[in-house]
């Protein structure tokens, strides 16, 4: 374990006006550096925990501003050493100038990630716990937001602590050296050993079943709104997005470039995308921006295909949408019968099409949000993921921990594998061995410094 011999130094706010600014500083002499600049109470005699108002000075003793300075003196601190933090007024400014001041008092400047770093080199949280505080920051939805704070509170890492304790056990027993085939073996053991084999299986499945939830919490979900010009496209994004983002007009061919907009639905966060109507055209610009539709059609997670009630699929529309779900099975497709109001009567899917069909008024729904309602439904649905299991279980979020779970699993089957063969307890001991090491790699129980650096060099400066 590496102990910090320097004390760092960061801004631990984003720049720019605020009312308020906060700095934060950590290391053996964080008490004595800000004592240094500070004109207040000697902050080397106060108890831990504590708030002191006073002057921040510069390196030669003109005032900065008025602050409050907290003292916690290690072990109890968020890095489990001794941090001081700096309150003062936001802005260009005093943040800045104190931060200067900070560094020329012996602070060194923290690297990114660096006091995260430094609570997990102390036991203060795990690496997953440490990963979570990335995905806390980062968190783009309400429920991005709680899976990512229910992991920081370590519901994930009990998790995989309890899948620990089964596999610890399981190695345990064919580390006895039972050799499973031999027939005086108890049959509660062989028993037990299967038991905690498929429970292993089991929750290395489910953890990694959670990761296609997990994307989308982290990424959200990509809508692309494709269709021939004039459906009605960006009235569309404009209704689902609740204001007028893209132009509107009965000229065909009126989008071009792509308009992105986003949503939050049902705690999820949706990007919308609106296309250039798909047409011929010998029109350069147009062409291209038909030529990008296809691509972001292509690339989405969904697709609402728009066309115009009116007028009806053309052939070449329904070839188009059979042609996507051949070449894009993953593509989930909504297939939006536009202008109902101008069509009166019944309205059925069209002929030959199979999948998800929604009659509605665009340009209703931009005056009454309800007219969306199962438009929004059928995208929720189209995420094809409970979304309760968010608050329920565990979500994984992160692609390191998906390559560990993946070859934890590898290795629990290739240990049952060897159990059904009757391999010696050696061979399973190893297998099971592996899976431990890839679980204790994801709470960081085995790292080596390589990877921390690498994890905790994508943190931002100050956290
Ligand atoms: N009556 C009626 N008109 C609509 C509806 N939705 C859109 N329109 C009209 O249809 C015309 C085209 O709408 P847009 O949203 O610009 O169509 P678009 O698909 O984005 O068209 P391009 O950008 O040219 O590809 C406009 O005059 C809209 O007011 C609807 O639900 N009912
Ligand atoms: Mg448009």
């Amino acid at each position: 374990m590496r102990h910090a011999e320097d004390t760092i130094a960061a801004l631990a706010t984003a720049r720019g006006r605020a009312a308020l600014a906060v700095l934060r500083v950590s290391g053996p002499e964080a008490v004595s550096v800000v004592n240094a600049c500070f004109r207040g109470k000697d902050l080397t005699a106060v108890p831990s925990h504590t708030a002191h108002v006073g002057y921040l000075l510069a390196p030669d003793g003109a005032e900065i501003d008025q602050v409050v300075v907290t003292v916690f003196r290690a072990p109890h601190s968020a890095t489990g050493e001794d941090v001081v933090e700096v309150s003062c007024h936001g802005g260009d400014f005093a943040p800045q100038l104190i931060l200067e001041s900070l560094l020329a008092h012996g602070a060194r400047m923290a690297a990114p990630g660096e006091f995260t770093q430094r609570a997990f080199l102390n036991g203060k949280l795990d690496l997953a716990q440490a990963e979570a505080v990335a995905d806390l920051i980062h968190a783009g939805s309400t429920l991005a937001h709680r899976v990512s704070l229910a992991h920081l509170q370590g519901r994930y890492s009990a998790g995989l602590a309890r899948l620990r304790e089964e596999l610890l056990e399981l190695c345990a027993y064919v580390e006895l050296e039972l050799d499973f085939a031999e027939e005086d073996v108890e049959f509660a053991d062989r028993e037990r050993l299967l038991h905690l084999l498929d429970e292993s299986e089991a929750t290395l499945s489910g953890l990694l079943d959670s990761y296609r939830l997990g994307v989308l919490l982290r990424d959200g979900v990509t809508v692309v709104i494709g269709g021939r010009p004039n459906a009605g496209k960006s009235t569309l994004l404009n209704a689902l997005v609740g204001r007028e983002r893209a132009i509107v007009s009965d000229v065909p061919g009126t989008t071009r470039d792509e308009i992105e907009a986003e949503a939050e639905i049902r705690g999820l966060r949706f990007r919308f995308v609106d296309t250039a109507g798909l047409r011929q055209t010998a029109d350069a610009i147009e062409a291209e921006g038909v030529r990008r539709a296809r691509r972001s059609i292509e690339a989405g997670d969904v697709l609402v295909y728009v066309y115009d009630l009116t007028r009806g699929l053309d052939a070449e529309e329904a070839a188009f949408l059979r042609e996507i779900r051949h070449t894009r099975p993953a593509l989930r497709v909504l297939v939006v019968g536009n202008k109902r109001d101008l069509v009166p009567g019944r309205i059925g899917p069209p002929e030959g099409l199979d999948g998800t069909f929604l009659p509605l008024s665009a340009r209703d729904a931009t005056s009454d949000a309800a007219a969306l309602a199962p438009l929004v439904d059928a995208l929720v649905a189209a995420v094809g993921d409970d979304l309760s299991r968010a608050d329920a279980s565990p979500v994984v979020m992160n692609q390191r921990h998906r390559a560990h779970l993946r070859r934890a699993l590898d290795a629990v089957r290739a240990a049952r594998r060897a159990f059904d063969a009757g391999a010696s307890g050696d061979t399973l001991a190893l297998d099971l061995r592996t899976a431990l090491h890839e679980l204790g790699a994801i709470t960081g129980a085995v790292t080596t410094e390589d990877v921390l650096d690498q994890i905790f060099s994508r943190f931002c400066i100050g956290k």
